[in-house]
């Protein structure tokens, strides 16, 4: 029997591309070339399964438009929001994802721009490389310490309750606005908000953990802003649709948020210009779940949801 059809949209790791070539007769994109709807319809033609990125659109009309032989997309992220999932319900294609192997990576990532913000470390670092630094002064670049502050959490799934174990190494306290409350378990001492007046009353240090999707739009926007303690830390490593852009610039440019550290952000790679000119906000390239380990796993995972879905199998990642 010969080997089913998988496209793979971009460069995976090494081992994740040799699994595949191994195990499908695999449509690699050896050169990571970004994809577009058009360039996605083209090499699918006669896949049976997808293997995709966060950074490819499959939109309703895209999944409308897919081969009859695709059965199965699995996605190298957590991340479902760049999927019509109700359009490939509709077609009987199964969605799967990477969740639980990217949260340490991720909640790691974010604790990294919650204390390159809060310490100043990308005006350090852009200062050093410049050739400004002159010496060390009593009163140069200082910050805000985060130990001992109030960390509260938007969104407290599996990454954001990594980020709570992280951060209790930090003495922070924590509290969390989510869907639901957690079981005490699970909650291990965070302080559970039932609105957002209270929740970002507590917030010192806010980062977001939350889901990207209608749900979640510009959730940070300038009414919730101005509930924050004055000098607020603002962290998001989640999603950039869950931030105004323009009410975050205006509050960095204020001081009403004194730093902000951002890994994502609305239309990514493009970003709100308004940012760039702002020496207190950190800015990185989308590297949540960006370790060499994580990667590896995340592949691992999706091709384990394929492989599943089309032996017949119930996938132990599958979207619903
Ligand atoms: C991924 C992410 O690295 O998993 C997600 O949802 O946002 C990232 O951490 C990225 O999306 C890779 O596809």
């Amino acid at each position: 029997m010969s080997k089913p059809v998988l496209l793979v949209t971009r460069k995976l790791p090494p081992a994740v591309q040799a699994r595949a070539a191994r195990d499908y007769r695999a449509i690699l994109n050896t050169d990571d070339v970004p994809t577009t709807p058009a360039s996605i319809l083209a090499a699918a033609e006669g896949a049976d399964a997808i293997v995709c990125c966060s950074a490819d659109r499959l939109d309703a009309t895209v999944i409308a438009a897919l081969p009859a032989s695709v059965r199965v997309i699995g996605t190298f992220s957590v991340g479902t929001d760049h999927i019509d999932l109700p359009a490939a319900a509709a077609r009987g294609i199964a969605v799967c994802n990477t969740p639980d192997v990217l949260s340490e990576a991720t909640a790691e990532l974010t604790m990294l721009l919650i204390l390159a913000a809060a310490r100043r470390a990308g005006e350090g670092e852009r200062m050093v490389r410049a050739g400004g630094w002159t010496g060390w002064s009593p009163t140069q670049l200082l910050g805000t310490q985060v130990s001992g502050k109030r960390l509260g959490i938007f969104g407290m799934g599996r990454i954001g309750q990594c980020l709570a174990r992280m951060a209790r190494g930090f003495r922070m306290q924590v509290h969390y606005r989510n869907r639901g409350r957690l079981s005490p378990d699970l909650e291990d001492g965070a302080f559970y908000h039932e609105d957002d007046a209270s929740f970002l009353a507590v917030c010192d240090v806010l980062s977001l953990n939350a889901p990207g999707g209608a749900g979640t739009a510009s959730w940070l926007n300038a009414e919730r802003i101005e509930m924050l303690p004055q000098g607020a830390i603002v962290a998001n490593a989640a999603r950039g649709t869950l931030v105004d852009d323009a009410a975050l610039i205006a509050a960095l440019k204020s001081g009403r948020i004194a730093y902000a550290g951002l890994d994502v952000f609305r239309g990514e790679p493009a970003l709100d210009p308004g940012y760039l000119g702002l020496e207190n906000v950190v800015l990185l390239p989308h590297l949540g779940s960006a370790t060499t380990e994580t990667r590896d796993a995340m592949g691992h995972l999706a091709l384990d949801g394929v492989d599943a879905v089309l032996a017949g199998r119930a996938p132990p990642n599958l979207v619903r």
